[in-house]
């Protein structure tokens, strides 16, 4: 028996865990206590991560689908033979861009897996390169594009030493946190309240972040107006830091003239926020000695995401916490990233556009939600081959049927991944992939999202199980078959296909060496290497907190400048004036919500995480009444592209007029035994399929807002479409329950 240090690779947290090996195999995680971040903290997804590692239903083999629609297990041979002959005469045939990849949330974990996927797809010369990004943080990324010339340049709250914190979208006490890293999140957000400051949680459902701090309830998709709504406060009422801002940015004036006409009346109506508390709100922020406001998913997945994610650091910029502590700090890695982004290429937003939509890339990838109709639409360029790795697209993007029904007419499917899930049911092969406990790692592109600045490294904690590989080893392989050469850069591609091909880990040990914090190969004793990382197993806290002060330098307009007024905002602005009021018949908004014993749709087969759960649909008390619905009630919730039908939770934490649901659910057929038992549905076939109705500026689905109508269902063939579970259970649902998570293991 053996102890292995390591950290969790399913959330951003990036928790340190430590396993029980016996015989090769883990038989158990526990928190590290000596890590220096988590201080023995782990949720309970963390620790159940042994039952995905040893889980019977696991691929641990090479499948093939044969004719009848079953797996056969095959060799890697005959599968990486197959795979590539089949992709060279398509490539052959119809171009490099008949071939298509979707990487979903976990691959981003590991620090190979993106940087082989975007050699391979370079290399082919392919333009289809999609990724859960465009249903999670694409809109992020154009704003900082925008406002900074960066996409990568990404704030951070600096909860730590902040006074005011507006966070609008995110619900940190279950997600754990995102786009910034703070393992024990609550304990920082607690502190926050004990220096004698404050948390303002806008959201539209009263969520265990909001109960535990002051809730703003506000109206799905409100965040545009709302923010408008207090930058006009903070120009009108003279409350602007106007010399921190003009010495750092552009556009002041015009920025000024935009917000004029959305005073706090003008905007209440469709922000749901009344204008003298937008008033008190502005005056907050303002007077604050040191605010920040902070948006995640919830501000990501609206009609108009990318405009709220500008508007927030707008409001940041307008307040004067711009790059200063405790408002919004820019991270920084102890690697050269920004020197990265730029010779690589990777740091693109509008270089190329859609074939189908017309949509800017960002960082290389187009929105996932155009995937179908690049599938069906004839023509050159039109996709016939996908791969995906770690991603269960047929559960996470919207118009899931279409996309479902798009995937049968590629003539070649493959999915990498630790289970067969409802995409990989569809594919032609499956490839087993290794899990995080199974491949060493670096967290690389967490590194600036550190609120304290942090580096780790970690071995594999066990061989892999079976025989399942390492993403990037398969790419490898494969390209190897084609005889593709890949790599981020040309001189790479050639020293690739000549058969020179440096470990992934000589490669992080020659980035650290070299970089900011590097040992120079020597010159700087006691300096960063990934032997010196080796020496400290629970990982190397940088420094106390992010440096402030050198956003000038990051960012890359010429003038240096924030660019506060980009053309494309002022467009998006006069949009959102343009935005149609939803349809009559559709008068209630859904909106997600996640659960702290789920992790999007891939731990719903691990029993310590499934007991007593049903996937259900949370409800205000007065819109059960007005239809009807009792709680544990069947109801269908019908939109404008699809319909569900799932048990009622009536709670008064929904807002009057929303309807919450978490996505994941809804499991079918797949290799998954128990998720597929627990039923559910899949909510995602109720966002529209079409291009047309993603968000414009970065492509993103819209999973939040969506018009929906409810209604009761009469019980007959209840378990026909909808496949809800024929006995509701509500246990996990009710109104004033608590997370178990961390109240359980923080003490
Ligand atoms: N309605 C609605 N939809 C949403 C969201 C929402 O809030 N509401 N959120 C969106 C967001 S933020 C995200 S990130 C996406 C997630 O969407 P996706 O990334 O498409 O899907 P996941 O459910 O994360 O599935 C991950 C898959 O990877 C597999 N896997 C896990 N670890 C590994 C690994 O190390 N290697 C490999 N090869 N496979 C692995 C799992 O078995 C699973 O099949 O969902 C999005 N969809
Ligand atoms: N337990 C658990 N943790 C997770 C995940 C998981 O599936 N389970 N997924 C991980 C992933 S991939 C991600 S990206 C992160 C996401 O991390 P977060 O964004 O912090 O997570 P969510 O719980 O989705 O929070 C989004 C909140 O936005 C609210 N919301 C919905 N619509 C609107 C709106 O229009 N305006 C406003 N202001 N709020 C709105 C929802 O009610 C919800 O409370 O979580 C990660 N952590
Ligand atoms: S919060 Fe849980 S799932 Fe996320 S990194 Fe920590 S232990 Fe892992
Ligand atoms: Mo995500």
């Amino acid at each position: 028996m053996a102890e292995a240090v390591t950290y969790c690779r399913i959330c951003e947290p990036l928790c340190g865990l430590t396993a029980t090996v016996e015989d090769g195999a883990v038989t158990a995680i526990r928190a590290d206590r000596a890590h220096p971040l988590s201080r023995g903290f782990a949720c309970p997804k963390g620790v159940a991560m042994t039952e995905v590692q040893n889980d019977p239903d696991r691929v641990v083999h090479p499948l093939r689908r044969t004719p009848d629609g079953e797996f056969e297990r095959v060799t890697w041979d005959e599968a990486l033979g197959d795979i590539a002959r089949r992709l060279t005469a398509l490539r052959r045939g119809h171009g490099g861009d008949s071939i298509g990849w979707y990487f979903g949330n976990p691959a981003t974990f590991s620090y190979t897996h993106p940087l082989w996927l975007n050699g391979f797809m370079r290399a082919l010369g392919s333009p289809h390169l999609y990724s859960a990004g465009s249903q999670d943080t694409n809109s992020r990324f154009v704003a900082s594009a925008l406002l900074y010339g960066a996409p990568h340049l990404v704030p951070l709250p600096d909860i730590d030493r902040t006074d005011f914190l507006l966070m609008l979208g995110a619900n940190p006490l279950v997600s754990h946190g995102s786009l910034v890293s703070v393992p024990r999140i609550r304990e920082s957000l607690k502190g926050i309240v004990k220096r004698g400051g404050r948390v303002v949680v806008g959201d539209p459902r009263r969520t265990e972040t909001a109960r535990a701090f002051e809730h703003l309830p506000i109206t799905p998709d409100g965040d545009a107006w709302l923010l408008l709504s207090l930058l006009h406060v903070l120009f009108e009422d003279g409350l602007a830091d106007l010399d921190t801002c003009v010495r750092q940015a552009r556009g002041l004036a015009t920025l000024r003239g935009l917000v004029r006409d959305f005073s706090p009346e003008r905007t209440a109506p469709n922000s749901g926020v009344a204008p003298e508390t937008v008033r008190r709100l502005a005056h907050d922020l303002a007077t604050a000695p040191r605010a920040v406001v902070y948006g995640r998913t919830g501000t990501c997945l609206g009609v108009h995401a990318t405009l709220v994610a500008f508007l927030i650091d707008a409001v940041n910029a307008v307040t004067g916490n711009l790059d200063r502590p405790g408002g919004a700090v820019f991270g920084e890695s102890p690697l050269p990233v920004d020197e990265i982004v730029r010779l690589s290429g990777l740091g693109t937003y509008g270089r190329t556009h859609s074939r189908v939509g017309g949509f800017p890339d960002v960082l290389g990838t187009f929105p996932a939600g155009v995937m179908a109709e690049e599938i069906t639409t004839p023509g050159p360029g039109r996709m016939r081959a996908l791969i995906v790795s770690a991603g269960n697209p047929v559960l996470s993007v919207p118009g899931a049927t279409a996309l479902d029904a798009a995937l049968d007419e590629l003539d070649l499917l493959v999915c990498i991944d630790l289970y067969v899930s409802e995409t990989g049911r569809k594919a032609d092969y499956v490839l087993p992939a290794t899990t995080f406990l199974e491949r060493e790692d670096f967290p690389l592109p967490f590194l600036q999202n550190h609120l304290t600045p942090f580096v780790t490294w970690t071995e594999a904690v066990v061989p892999p199980r079976g025989e399942a590989r390492q993403e990037w080893e398969v790419i490898d392989e494969l390209a190897r078959r084609m005889g593709l050469g890949i790599g981020a850069l040309g001189p790479q591609r050639l020293a690739h296909r000549l058969g020179l091909r440096p470990s992934p880990r000589l490669m992080v040990d020659a980035l650290l060496r070299s970089g900011p914090r590097g040992d120079l190969f020597g010159l700087r004793p006691g300096g960063l290497s990934l032997r010196k990382l080796r020496e400290h197993p629970h990982g190397i806290v940088l420094a106390d907190h992010q440096p402030t002060g050198r956003l000038r330098r990051r960012i890359t307009h010429r003038d240096r400048r924030v660019n506060l007024a980009p053309d494309e905002i002022a467009a998006e602005i006069a949009r959102l004036r343009a935005t149609p009021p939803p349809p009559a018949d559709l008068p209630l908004r859904l909106i997600g919500l996640r659960e702290p014993r789920s992790h999007n749709s891939w731990m719903h087969n691990t029993p310590s995480l499934m007991r007593a759960r049903t996937h259900t649909a949370r409800l205000h008390p007065r819109d059960a009444e007005r239809h009807g619905l009792a709680d544990g009630a069947l109801c269908e919730i019908t939109s404008a592209h699809g319909t569900i039908r799932l048990p009622v939770a009536i709670t008064d934490e929904v807002t009057l007029g929303v309807v919450a649901v978490p996505h994941g659910w809804g499991h079918e057929g797949g290799g998954w035994r128990l998720a597929t038992a627990n039923g559910g549905a899949n909510v995602n076939v109720l966002a529209s399929p079409d291009p047309d109705d993603l968000e414009k500026l970065a492509g993103m689905a819209r999973l939040n807002g969506i018009p929906v109508k409810v209604g009761a269902v009469v019980r007959e063939s209840n378990t026909e479409d909808g496949g809800a579970p024929t006995e509701p259970q509500v246990s996990d649902t009710g109104n004033s329950r608590q997370p178990e998570s961390e109240t359980d293991l923080l003490g």
